[in-house]
């Protein structure tokens, strides 16, 4: 066989991925480390450390008495989307005193989740205010607590006074699917957003 043959067999290297960091942000106990367990395709990292009852007065359990654990640094997941592309996801943490560590978590992030609980949908606020002011895309993600989705997109959108074309998704982080669909409008948005700065 000719070298030239043997050149023309072989297989084609395979591009690696794109790789794209992505915040998973919110309020306190809103469904960021369940969203990120739920999408990702490798066992997540999580730092999640007990509640006890030094933080009773600080911690609003209200609409979430069943939480035991919180966020202390980061949740860290990752999904391939296509052969070209891979997200890494990186949950925030939600209570206002790790909030320091949101400006580290979020170097290099091309885009962001605000997940809102639906039933308190105030404690998410610092999160959009956060990625407005640095101009980093973000869609939100409505978290129905309980599967239940009582209010409608438009309603939400004004309760949350968001600029326009920000997507609001409703979704549920416990289901996969739902949380895919979620990232692939923030891909979306993503993709119009560098097509406007191009
Ligand atoms: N019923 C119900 N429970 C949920 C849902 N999403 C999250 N939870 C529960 O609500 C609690 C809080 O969820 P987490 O995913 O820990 O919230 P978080 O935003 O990561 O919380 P912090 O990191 O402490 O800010 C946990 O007990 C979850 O199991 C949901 O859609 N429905
Ligand atoms: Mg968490």
């Amino acid at each position: 066989m000719a070298a030239s043959d043997a050149t023309a067999e072989a297989p084609h290297p395979r591009r690696a991925p794109d790789t794209v960091k992505i915040l998973i942000a919110g309020g306190f106990g809103v469904g960021k480390t369940t969203m990120v367990g739920s999408v990702s395709e490798i066992v997540p990292l999580r730092t999640e450390e007990p509640l006890t009852l030094a933080g009773l007065d600080v911690d609003d359990l209200d609409g979430i008495e069943e939480k035991r654990a919180t966020t202390v640094a980061l949740d860290f997941g990752r999904i391939t989307v296509s052969d070209d592309l891979v997200l890494y996801l990186f949950g925030t943490p939600g209570q206002q005193r790790f909030w320091f560590m949101w400006n580290d978590l979020a170097l290099g992030a091309l885009g962001a989740v605000v997940v809102v609980d639906v039933r308190r949908p105030r404690s998410s606020f610092a999160a959009i205010d956060f990625f407005e002011r640095r101009g980093i895309p973000f869609v939100v993600a409505v978290n129905g607590f309980h599967g239940e989705h009582p209010y409608p997109v438009d309603d939400i959108r004004e309760a949350l006074t968001l600029p326009e074309g920000v997507p609001v998704l409703l979704c549920d982080a416990r289901e996969r699917e739902s949380c895919r669909d979620v990232l692939i409008a923030l891909i979306d948005r993503l993709i119009a957003a560098a097509a406007t700065a191009s």
